[in-house]
Parts: structure tokens; sequence; C-alpha cells
């Protein structure tokens, strides 16, 4: 248990105590406590393991201590167990969010009857709390904020929400002079889909005056730690960012060890040991010598180790030290291979911005095409096009060819797949386009038997190219659908298709261990945004970070290759 939840616990303690009408001094001892251990900089738990007597820390006398030791030792407290029985559940629920206290939490349930969180969040939806409390807007708005951040406290952030959050603070801390090497470390510096917090690293002249900043920004809420060296908080929506500032000398080490993975880096400790190495966040120790050798950059790590260099993205202990050994570590995937962009949508169906537009926007990034692929008409949403607007597009797309230099856009489709494996636009039509993907938007919940036959129907027919998003799973949504997808991928080598890397942040689907997989099979990936908007053809980044955590080079993926070689892969299923 960290300071952190203990402090709420007693926090909460105390709120209980002040409903029950309790002695104010008695209230006040739990306040007191929660405040202090809260802001203590050191962990309880460590505290506790190392005999160190918790009454050293300012306000805490025998009583609590006794009942911090039983709470961080067994997660849990009796006497507060104990005390929440005497109220009604709603009350104490309420009293979790942050921000409602003793007063708030009782008005809400005796005059609004509020009982829950999500009666309190539709309360607040409804105008109900802004009324009562005479609050304006924001600070009801700013209760929802709590209640969102409350809910998703144990769950894992979308890589897709947590890289622009950290960003934002690279760019805000950049100006610091004398700061360098601020890099994003953990993982999501090896792309994981979702991360559990945020790790930044750096090193600088004055690493004090960095971490005060970082605490100190506006984007932070809570703030859990301020040391000289390190800086934790919670910035909106829950997410925990923890700075680590060392000197020059010594970040490539520190970017190592906060790196990862826990596995990756058992996996180089162990190898190290049998060299007579110790390694650690500060540097690798010659034993015999006791004697620390510091590492600048992290490549000089591993060359110590007698390694290759070993991209973030394969540290999950799946084989990548034994490579590095080797000197087989494969020269991955990276975004400025990628050629073009097979996956898009336009203003033609539920896309935001013309082909033009677009276009113009791929071009900027470097692109040499793209590839537009609106819906299909029988799924009945989104303006699907039917076969006569199809026409329509593929002449006005013929037309802009002959307009623009330096992008081709290629005429496509993500034609729907029908529940009994059939699409639903006829082969006259598919023939014209220069690309077709197919994927299954509808009957998701069908048995893996059923799903699994009707995707392999549409990779044996032969106007398909690419199959999108194979398992229509949304993170943290929607589960993935029933599928075999061991005998997809046999299915899309035998008829030498494609299967799609789709690169928007809430889907990554294929992920990266079902990349891995197909590629493993020999099937050929393409990485698609699936962009309704030119702001969304940044999604790229994410497919390739999902490729390279599946050790794909850029011969994996068929939109690293020029335009005449891609129009002859394609051509070979007209
Ligand atoms: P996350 O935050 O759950 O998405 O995953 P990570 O990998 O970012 O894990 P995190 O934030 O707990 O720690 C960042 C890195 O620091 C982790 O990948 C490896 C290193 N690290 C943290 N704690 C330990 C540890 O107890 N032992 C070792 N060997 N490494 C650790
Ligand atoms: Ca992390
Ligand atoms: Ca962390």
């Amino acid at each position: 248990m960290k300071n952190s939840e203990v402090a709420k616990v007693f926090q909460d303690i105390a709120d209980l105590l002040e409903l029950k009408g309790e002695n104010v001094f008695k209230i006040r001892a739990y306040q007191r406590a929660a405040r202090a251990i809260e802001h203590y900089p050191k962990e309880l738990k460590i505290m506790i393991e190392e005999g160190e007597g918790l009454q050293s820390i300012p306000g805490v006398g025998e009583a609590i201590a006794k009942k911090t030791t039983e709470l961080v030792t067994t997660g849990k407290l009796g006497y507060y167990e104990n005390l929440k029985t005497e109220f009604p559940q709603g009350i104490v629920s309420l009293l979790a969010i942050p921000g409602i206290g003793p007063k708030t939490a009782n008005k809400l349930c005796s005059e609004l009857r509020v009982s829950s969180v999500d009666g309190l969040e539709r309360a607040i939806n409804e105008g109900w709390v802004a009324e009562l409390f005479r609050l304006g807007d924001k600070a009801a708005h700013n209760m929802l904020h709590q209640i969102r951040a409350l809910r998703r406290k144990d769950q894992r952030i979308p890589i897709g929400e947590a890289l622009p959050v950290v960003e934002e603070i690279m760019v805000a801390l950049s100006a610091i002079p004398g700061l360098r090497n601020l890099t994003p470390a953990g993982s999501l510096r090896r792309f994981r889909e979702t991360v559990g917090d945020i790790d930044l690293m750096g090193s600088a002249d004055n690493p004090t005056e960095v971490i005060d900043t970082f605490v100190a920004l506006p984007q932070m809420g809570q703030v859990l730690a301020h040391g000289s060296t390190r800086g934790s908080a919670i910035v909106s929506g829950g997410l925990q960012v923890d700075l680590r500032m060392v000197e020059h000398h010594s970040f490539g080490s520190l970017l190592q060890y906060f790196t990862g993975s826990k596995q990756h880096n058992i996996s180089l400790r162990e190898r190290g040991r049998k060299q007579g190495l110790k390694l650690s966040e500060y540097g690798i120790t010659v034993v015999t010598a006791d004697k620390l050798e510091r590492f600048s950059v992290e490549e000089e790590f591993y060359h110590r180790l007698g390694l290759q260099h070993i991209p973030p993205e394969l540290r999950e202990a799946q084989g990548e030290v034994e490579k590095a050994e080797q000197r087989a570590v494969p020269k991955l995937v990276e975004l400025s291979d990628i050629k073009g962009d097979l996956h898009t949508h336009t203003q033609w169906s539920d896309g935001h911005d013309s082909i033009e537009e677009l276009a113009l926007a791929a071009k900027d990034m470097g692109y040499q095409y793209m590839a537009i692929t609106e819906h299909s008409a029988g799924r009945g949403i989104a303006h699907g096009l039917s076969g006569e607007r199809l026409r329509n597009q593929v002449a006005e797309i013929k037309a802009l060819n002959e307009r623009l230099t330096g992008i081709h856009v290629l005429s496509g489709i993500e034609v729907d797949i029908r529940a009994n494996g059939t699409l639903d636009l006829p082969h006259e039509i598919l023939s014209e386009l220069d690309v077709v993907i197919a994927a299954v938007h509808s009957a998701m919940y069908q048995g893996e038997e059923t799903m699994t036959k009707r995707v392999i129907g549409a990779i044996e027919n032969p106007d398909v190219d690419i199959i999108a998003h194979p398992t229509c799973r949304l993170i943290g949504e929607r589960e993935p659908v029933n599928i075999d997808l061991e005998a997809v991928f046999q299915a899309a080598a035998k008829n030498n298709k494609i299967m799609e890397i789709n690169a928007m942040p809430d889907r990554l689907d294929l992920k990266d261990i079902h990349a891995c997989r197909a590629r493993d099979l020999g099937v050929k990936l393409a990485i698609g945004t699936d962009a309704h908007s030119i702001a969304h053809l940044g999604f790229m980044r994410f497919g390739v970070g999902v490729a390279r955590r599946a050790w794909c080079e850029p011969h994996h993926i068929l939109n690293t290759l020029p335009l005449a070689e891609l129009l002859a892969v394609l051509n070979r299923n007209r």
C-alpha cells in the first residue's frame, strides 16, 4: 500500500467520524495523520520493513502507528471496516470521491437522494448538483472529472491518451536551461498498448530546478512526491507521472533501468552476474574492483555487457538478449519507412475532410500514396457508399490524380463482410478499385467457428486484398470477437492476403503478439490509420509501435513499398 492510499483511509475515517458527530480532537488527529503521511518522503512500507518507528512521523501517535502497521502489512484495517458498516453504503462511496467531504455527501444523500457514484454522475449531468450547491458549471464539471479519475484508478491508460500528455509536459519543461535528454521511459517507451503510469527521465545541470518546475506545472493535480531528483504527480484524468533526473554522465544507465521491462532487466542482471558485473540504475559495478562505471548513453550500457543495443519495443524478455548477443537484433521498421496510408475515410462517408485535403496532408508527411477506403453502404451507418457513389468517387480520384503532383491517391473501399462471409459489394465494382479492404462491423456476437469461417470466406474472395481490424476489439471498451486467428493467418498465408495492423490507438488490431504470429507464418502486414480526419493520419506511429513490438522489419510491412511495387502487389489480385 502506498503512502497516499494510507492517507486516504485516515481521511475517510476522519470524514466518517465527523458525520457521526464525534469528538473534534479525535477527528483532527486523523486529519493530521493523513496529511503527514501523504507528504512523508519515505515509504511507510519500507519504514516498517526496516523496523523504523512510525511515531517519528510528526502527527502519528501510538494508536495511529498501530493502525498504519495493520493497514500497510495486511492491506485492511478492522477499525475502518467496522466504522463503514455504521453508515449507508451510498455515503461511504460518495466520500471516496476526492473533494467530497461529509457535509456534501450528507446533503447529496438527503436532498437529492443520491446513493451511489453512478447516481451522482446522473445528478450532475442533469444539472441538479449545480442547483443544489449553487455551484457554477465548472465546479460540477470538476466533480465529474474526479469521478472519472476514481473509476479509472485501477485501470491502465491507452497509449493514445498517455503519449500526448507526456509530450505536453515535455514541451512545458523544454525551456529550462541545462536540461537535456528528456525522454519517456517505462512501458510508454516500449510502446505497450496501455500504460500503468508515465515514467519520464532526464538529466540536468540543476535537477532540483527541473523537479520544482515539473510539480508546479498547471496540468499537475495532486503531488505525490517532490524531492531533489524525483517528482511524482497526478495529471488530470488520473494518470500518474514520475519524473527522475540525474547528472548528464549517468543518464544512459537511468534510462536503461527505467525503460524495463522488469523481466528484461532481470535477464540482463543475470547475464551481468555471470560476468562479475552488478547492474543498477546508477551504472555497472565491477564487483571485484568495487568500481562503478557510469553511462551517459544507453547504447554503451548494452555494449559493456557485450550486447548489441536492443530497441525498447523488444525489451519484453522474448529472446531479445540472445539475439543481441549473436548480433542478430532485427533492424525494425521505422515511421520514416512508411510510404503511405492504406486506410482512410473522407467526407464521402463518415470522415471529416475532403479527399484532396487528406491527400495534401499525406504529401506533407512525406508519403508517396494514400488509399481512400470508405465504408460500404450495407452497414447502414455513416453514409456508406453504394456502388454508384463509389464509381463517382473513383472518377473524382482519377481527376484529382491528374491535378496533384507528389502524391498518388488510390481508389479503395472498406467493404463490409456480411454475417455469412460474403461481401456487400459485387465483383464488378470491387474489381475496378486499386485496393479492397474487408472488415467485420456487425454480428460480432457470432461463435468462434462461424466468425472464423466468415473471415476466411473474405480472405478466399479474390477481390479482397487486406483484412482490417481482424478482432474488432476496442481497448477498454469492447472485447475481441471470437475468432481462431491461427486459422485466419494460415488462410491469409495460403491466399497471399494481407492482415492489417489498425493504428487507431483504441484499436491497435492486430495487437503485438498476434502481428508477431502472423509475421512468423509469413503473412504480410499493412499498417493503416483508419483516419477520419487529417489529425488521425498521425496515428501511424502507434501502428509502427505495434509492428516493432512484433519484431517487424520494413519488408514485413506492405506500405513500406514504393508506389510502383505496391501497385504490383495489389494488382496480382486483380
Ligand atoms: P506500467 O507502468 O505498469 O505500464 O509498466 P512499466 O514497465 O512502465 O513499469 P513501472 O512504471 O512500474 O516501472 C518502470 C520500469 O522501471 C520497469 O519497466 C522496470 C523498472 N523497474 C521498476 N521497478 C523495478 C523492480 O522492482 N525491479 C526491476 N528490475 N526493475 C524495476
Ligand atoms: Ca510505467
Ligand atoms: Ca513508474
